[in-house]
């Protein structure tokens, strides 16, 4: 690692011209065979035989897909693609009357970043949260079903960037702005970007009955760019930080306006306090929100200075330190929560910016730690010896050191610019200090060509030793953001849907299908089961569907085969329709039939040796 590197000022034109420094590679293990020592070789650690399965989940945002790409490690088999902000053909989502109701109406989502539910500070393989950056929205998936079951459009946050990240009992999820806009994204000039823009930050519960998200109460900030975030644990349990960029208030050409500061902020908050004044009735109530009010709050908000435009802020898993990446200053800045609490006792306060106190920077940071050639620091992750992981986007490798003291340990290259990294159970209290996987935004020359633009890459980094090793990389559609690892026996799936008798569109019987006609309505009450469709029991030919150009037709379509794995597809030839039935499920498919004419329908996953029997026809007479 002697690579001369340019001065400062040279790494940020360098970086803002988006030119890559890559790190000095040396030879990687690839080796293929058992090492003399008897140690597994790179091959055998990743290879998970049939039958046996992998040892981790790893759930990786999918970016402005706005899918979730599950993944096995350590073989990076990809497993899962799960639909959360856009309409996928592939499950029927957003095309089912359920779930397009639930995107509302929107086509695309940027999904970046995913967050497990928590109970004391572990994963609890429960719940999976998830923000939409492009149209403001959180979900929330079901993990014993990998489905989502209710997305959230939040107001006045806009750009959800740096959500979600959980408090450690799932009492709240918080999202911040990337975007500052005024109140409701009403209109107003630019050039009042001051006086009327402003940053949001949304705490966001779940209730757990109903398994429906909803916003319990949201903190009006100044008019900056909210980056990244991270909940305390343990003795900051009660504390969140987030990194803020943009101080300068820059209205255009950001890239060089919005990093003239050499010191941007740290928004470090209590948000138990910050809940008690929403019950004491100390926030404003705009459009059915409480906002609480920097201006008119003694308490609850503060602001620490960071080197300028800072990424990553992590909280330790002990909870006792927050560490931020620096991003343009080529060092990450160990705070302590004690000494933060302290100064706050002992009112260390440099000035007051918008209403939020300062900490004075040299009371709450213990330490500024540089490794030497070490460019672009964005994220860090730990292992369970509570080391550092924190990845370098410029100079392309993971680097390991100690918060205790500052020291480099080791460091490794990967392929290519690294942005964020995921270690196992790393957001929890105890990381598991087994593999840490790098999500490279560049693979270059990594995998096969596809063409001028090449897939982003992500490299699993064995941590057995106390020397990282990349043992595996794995091809990723565009963009993982963020991802979590989770101990795989701590996610119980379900084989099929219970049956819900309670359900008026489901129909477990042949005998109860049926189809029945209100004005010009049609209702089916149909089920699917290896290998035909019944819609009408009583009908000359049960797997049809007869209605009138310009009759609303509304089919329930319950899945009657209780069998694992057994899914029908329901998909109309011609007609834009599309939806899937799991083993057990009820699902309904609305639409006007504006088209005369004769359209097979079919199932479109595949189901039994007679899969391909499995059809019939939708017929609309014509006016
Ligand atoms: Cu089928």
């Amino acid at each position: 690692m002697k690579k001369a590197v340019p001065a400062v000022s040279g790494i940020l034109v360098g970086f803002l011209a988006a030119t890559v420094f890559f790190a000095d590679f040396t030879t990687q293990g690839t080796s293929t065979s058992a090492t003399p020592t008897g140690e597994k070789s790179t091959a055998e650690k990743v290879y998970i035989p049939f039958g046996q399965q992998d040892e981790y989940y790893m759930f990786a945002s999918g970016g402005h897909s706005g899918q979730l790409f599950v993944y096995g490690v350590p073989s990076m088999r990809r497993i899962r693609t799960v639909p959360v902000f856009s309409p996928d053909s592939a499950t029927g989502y957003g095309f089912d009357k359920e779930t397009k109701e639930m995107l509302g109406g929107f086509r695309w989502g940027d999904f970046h970043h995913p967050a497990f539910s928590e109970k004391n500070g572990e994963y609890d393989g429960k719940y999976m949260f998830a923000t939409d950056v492009a149209n403001n929205r959180v979900a929330v998936m079901d993990l014993s079903t990998f489905v989502v079951k209710d997305i959230l459009k939040v107001p006045n946050t806009v750009g959800p960037h740096c959500a979600a990240f959980v408090t450690q009992n799932s009492e709240y999820l918080f999202l911040p702005t990337r975007f500052s806009a005024p109140i409701g994204q009403q209109y107003a000039s630019l050039d009042d970007y001051k006086t009327k823009y402003n940053g949001f930050m949304s705490a966001v519960k779940m209730n757990e009955k109903t398994k429906k998200l909803e916003v319990a109460w949201q903190v009006k900030l100044p008019p900056w760019s909210y980056d990244l975030s991270d909940a305390g644990k343990k003795v900051s349990g009660d504390w969140a930080v987030v990194t803020t960029y943009n101080t300068e208030e820059a209205t255009t050409n950001m890239e060089i306006n919005a990093s003239q500061k050499d010191r941007d902020y740290i928004l470090l908050f209590n948000w138990r306090e910050l809940e008690k004044m929403v019950r004491e009735g100390k926030a404003d109530t705009i459009n059915g929100v409480k906002i609480i009010d920097p201006l008119k709050v003694k308490s609850g908000l503060y602001l620490v200075p960071v080197a300028k435009s800072p990424h990553g802020v992590d909280v330790t898993p002990d909870g006792k330190r927050f560490i931020a990446s620096g991003k343009l200053a080529p060092a990450m800045t160990v705070f302590s929560f004690e000494k933060a609490f302290e100064a706050i006792k002992n009112n260390k306060i440099t000035e007051q910016v918008k209403g939020i106190p300062v900490l004075d920077y040299a009371s709450v940071m213990e330490r500024e730690v540089n490794p030497e050639n070490a460019l672009g620091p964005l994220h860090t992750q730990f292992d369970d010896k509570g080391m550092a992981y924190t990845t370098m986007f410029i100079s392309s490798e993971i680097v390991k050191w100690d918060p205790n003291t500052g020291k480099t340990l080791d460091r490794v290259p990967v392929q290519y610019s690294p942005g964020h990294s995921v270690s196992a159970e790393g957001d929890s209290v105890s990381p598991d200090g087994r593999y840490i996987v790098a999500l490279n935004k560049l693979a270059k020359d990594t995998y096969l060509s596809v063409g001028p633009s090449h897939p982003e890459s992500m490299q699993l980094i064995d941590l057995a030793s106390d020397k990282m090793r990349v043992i595996q990389s794995a091809p990723v559609d565009p963009e993982p953001h963020y991802a979590q690892m989770i101990k795989a026996d701590k996610i119980k799936t379900i084989e099929v849907y219970p049956k819900d008798e309670t359900n008026p569109n489901a129909v477990y019987q042949q005998k109860n299908a049926r189809i029945e006609r209100k004005g010009n309505e049609v209702h089916v009450y149909g089920l699917a089961m290896r290998s035909k469709f019944i819609f009408d029991d009583k009908a000359k030919r049960k797997d049809t569907i007869e209605v009138k150009e310009g009759d609303k037709v509304v089919i329930h379509l319950t899945n009657v085969d209780f069998d694992e794995d057994i899914t029908h597809g329901f998909g109309i030839n011609g007609y834009d329709q599309d939806i899937e039935v799991q083993p057990g499920e009820t699902k309904t498919l609305e639409f006007v039939a504006n088209k005369a004419g004769t359209f097979p329908l079919y199932c479109t996953n595949f189901c039994s040796a007679l899969h391909q029997e499995m059809n019939g026809y939708l017929l609309v007479q014509p006016k």
